[in-house]
């Protein structure tokens, strides 16, 4: 196959919406689909395409495949899974399982980061309505929008669904939360939910790829198992701080110009903590993160 395609041929807009091996599916602003392969010149200079990239492309004629010919700048970039563009995050809790906080912290975190939209879905208050006000006030102060909600009644579905539109969203949280199900509603497709899927999964994991579906006015990424956990490169300490919202209007107001807002006296953060303005158990996981962040930059020449 020839790779001077794109000479005298108009070039095309689209998104990527599933890689498969060497073989990549683009979508143009019509809805028509594409298949493409990528040229050579994106590996010599290490890059591979990512669903959720915006690519220009050569489309192919008759039988033949088209050629993905360049990549436009990503917004942001996950690797695990490999998506690029995510503008939206949406946490998925639920009170079984158990609701982990310091993870949700982590995301958020990861979040803040790459300045994507967060928003925090509390499932299955059809099981239990105590939760969803607690998670609300934990993430008020931060300015993260909680919704709850229920896959099972459809409870809360429209608002989230209604915060979600416009950007390009990701499902994340803990296995068994109800990822899938929510999607299934949200959607109205047909992804495995339950013990099913975990059966499918174990063991056999990698099998599945990211693919973006445009459904029901919603752009959403189906990933498996996803994290954004990826182990990060080494961060210095005192950025943590930085990404949490609800600190920034403290910045600079600590007796101490360097505050890490780890206990050190006269913190505005921790006084604001003190008057209920911060949540106190974000402040303590925060300190928890920073101490592994430390750990971490310590051992980073070993
Ligand atoms: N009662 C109740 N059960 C729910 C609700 N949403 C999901 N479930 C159940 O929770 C279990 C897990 O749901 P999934 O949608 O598979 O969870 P997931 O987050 O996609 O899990 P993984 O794919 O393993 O990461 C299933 O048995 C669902 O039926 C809900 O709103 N209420
Ligand atoms: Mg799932
Ligand atoms: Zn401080």
């Amino acid at each position: 196959m020839s790779e001077s395609g794109g000479t005298g041929e108009t070039m095309m807009r689209g998104t990527l919406i599933r890689g498969i091996g060497s073989f990549y599916t683009a979508k143009d602003a019509a809805g028509n689909t594409y298949t493409l392969r990528c040229k050579k010149k994106f590996r010599r200079q290490g890059i591979s395409p990512l669903t959720g990239d915006e690519v220009w492309f050569t489309p192919g004629e008759g039988e033949k495949d088209g050629w993905i010919e360049e990549i436009l700048p990503r917004k942001t970039v996950c690797l695990r899974p490999p998506v690029a563009n995510v503008s939206c995050l949406v946490i998925v809790i639920a009170p079984v399982p158990e609701a982990d906080l310091l993870l949700t912290d982590r995301l958020i975190s990861r979040a803040v980061a790459q300045e994507m939209k967060i928003l925090i879905a509390v499932n299955k208050t059809d099981l239990d309505q105590v939760l969803a006000p607690v998670i609300s006030e934990q993430y008020r102060p931060a300015g993260i929008p909680v919704f709850p909600v229920s896959g099972k009644t459809g409870e809360g579905l429209e608002a989230l669904k209604k915060a979600m539109e416009g950007e390009l969203c990701c499902l994340t949280g803990q296995s068994g939360a109800g990822k899938s199900t929510l999607l299934n509603v949200l959607l109205k497709v047909h992804l495995e939910t339950g013990d099913i899927s975990r059966k499918i999964s174990r063991g056999k994991n990698t099998t599945r790829q990211s693919e973006l579906i445009e459904k029901e006015g919603l752009r959403v990424m189906d990933t498996a198992g996803f994290s954004l956990l990826e182990p990060e490169r080494p961060l210095p300490p005192e950025k943590i701080r930085k990404r949490y919202p609800e600190f920034v209007p403290y910045e600079g107001k600590c007796r101490f110009r360097e505050c890490l807002h780890d206990r050190e006296p006269g913190c505005a953060v921790q006084e604001a903590a003190d008057n209920g303005i911060i949540h106190p158990e974000r402040l303590l996981r925060y300190r928890q993160l920073l101490a592994e962040t430390r750990e971490v930059w310590r051992e980073r020449y070993d």
